[in-house]
């Protein structure tokens, strides 16, 4: 028996690709916010454990902290294969992404992420209660209610798109794409992170597969299911990375970034190594940075900090490479001997030593050639030391642009603009700085992650 704090409502079940246990240090703040959505309500977390069995839902991993359960079902190495590196990450990702030229399409794929999907909602059947919401992540399980339909369930069933969603016409250019997008109708509502989004979605509803819009504002399709699609801007844990950063400074680690930088003014990126966050275009502007601006030299220090991620995909091997050529190139091309204009780094750091390399830095670099939201942006802004603080330079492509509007917003594929920009943000007198970030911070502190997911839970509900 679940007992939660759910004020007699049903219970939430969240179900996204990767659970993030318990134990497990939360990575992102999406992990976060739909911890405490848990926490708050009582339910169940179910997703892929991470882990590889020899079929497919042959283990299954079930943990109870409080309120909160978590199942997780190991996958089959062709499953993983065919589902995650295969149709999520090498079609999904890179169409969801306006990069049709990287859509990599294979039948053999497609069948198994709808064989994946299958076993999720046949393993979640017996998981879900009468009364209970379910709350489906990403791009990985769009079928998924549909399939959960199939089967009988007749719950609210509610579905958010962390990407962006490309408009129709580049949608249609995936093989078969109808029989995919058209499942979205089995849920009761789908959340993008932007108006241009759901206005995306609207439009490849009603001139692809023919659906009217109801005078309420639902999408309704020529059999009948309708549903509403709405944008929900995901913040951060505004207050939380507030607090990290202003602690920032009793972490040995940052007094020692600090120590090496000798006064010099730091800019700073942190990605996932992806191709959809315009890393590569990102050097060859700092690089135009220091071309321009002798003046420069020794005084401004780049910090990359670029976790790896999908190396199963031949695309993320590739963008590796040549980012380790470029900062290669650009420091053996500027650098003296006491200094590195690039210190690019492979690894990942825990949140609270991120926010102090934020508020470490006078420049935020975040430019994205798309992406959905981009919480970089919003953690550099909130980590800021608001006496003096940096400046964001912001890719008008990451959603966080559209509320972003004290950023200095530029177009990620334009280097002499971001170099341009660089320019301007290390050069940016106090006042200005001040005025820019209080009109993001208001934006930080009403539309925190909190408010997210109320709002998308309150409309799910309602
Ligand atoms: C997807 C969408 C959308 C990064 N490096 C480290 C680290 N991170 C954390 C950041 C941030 C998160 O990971 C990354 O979030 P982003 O939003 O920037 O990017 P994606 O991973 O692509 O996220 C995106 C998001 O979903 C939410 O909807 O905004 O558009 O693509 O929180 O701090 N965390 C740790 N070490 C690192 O080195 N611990």
């Amino acid at each position: 028996m679940m007992v939660g704090r759910n004020n007699g409502q049903g219970r939430l079940i969240v179900v996204s690709n990767r659970v993030a246990l318990p134990d497990q240090t939360a990575t992102g703040g999406l992990a976060s916010a739909m911890r405490a959505a848990l926490q708050e309500r009582g339910g169940l977390w179910f997703g892929w454990s991470g882990k590889m069995a020899r079929q497919t839902g042959d283990d299954v991993h079930r943990l109870t902290d409080g309120p909160v359960q978590y199942t997780t079902i190991d996958l089959s190495r062709s499953d993983h294969d065919d589902f995650y590196d295969g149709f999520a990450n090498r079609t999904l990702w890179p169409l969801l992404h306006f990069r049709p030229d990287l859509v990599d399409y294979d039948r053999k794929h497609l069948a198994g992420y709808l064989r994946v999907n299958n076993l999720f909602a046949e393993q979640l059947m017996s998981l879900i209660h009468p009364s209970d919401l379910v709350w489906v992540n990403d791009y990985h399980l769009i079928p998924l209610a549909a399939m959960l339909r199939e089967r009988g369930v007749r719950n609210r069933i509610g579905f958010f798109l962390h990407t962006p969603l490309p408009p129709a016409s580049l949608l249609i250019a995936l093989p078969r794409h109808m029989e995919l997008l058209e499942t979205l109708a089995s849920y009761d509502l789908v959340g993008l992170h932007t108006a241009r989004d759901r206005r995306a979605l609207e439009e490849y509803f009603l001139h692809e597969v023919g659906a009217t819009m109801r005078r309420d504002g639902r999408i309704r399709t020529p059999e009948g299911r309708s549903f509403r699609a709405e944008a929900f801007p995901i913040g951060i844990d505004t207050p939380e990375v507030v607090a990290s950063a202003s602690h920032a400074n009793e972490h040995k680690e940052i007094h020692d970034l600090k120590q090496s930088l000798e006064g010099r003014a730091l800019i700073i990126g942190v990605d996932r190594l992806d191709y959809s966050k315009g890393l590569p275009e990102r050097f060859q502007a700092y690089a135009r940075l220091l071309e321009r601006s002798p003046q420069l030299h020794r005084k401004v220090s780049f910090l990359q900090i670029a976790p790896p991620s999908r190396g199963g995909v031949p695309e993320y091997r590739q963008i590796r490479r040549d980012l380790e050529r470029m900062a290669g190139h650009i420091n053996g091309m500027y650098a003296a001997p006491d200094w590195v204009p690039i210190r690019y780094v492979n690894n990942s750091f825990p949140h609270s030593l991120l926010s102090g390399y934020y508020r470490s830095a006078r420049v935020g670099l975040v430019t994205p050639l798309r992406d959905g939201m981009n919480l970089v942006a919003k953690e550099y802004v909130a980590s800021q030391d608001p006496d003096d603080p940096g400046v964001l330079v912001l890719s008008r492509f990451a959603g966080a642009a559209q509320e972003l509007a004290g950023a200095l917003l530029v177009n990620p594929a334009d280097t002499e603009e971001v170099a341009e920009a660089l320019g301007v943000a290390l050069e940016m007198p106090l006042h200005e700085r001040r005025r820019r970030w209080r009109q993001m911070m208001d934006v930080l502190e009403k539309q925190d992650v909190t408010a997210w997911r109320n709002a998308f839970l309150r409309r799910l509900a309602s």
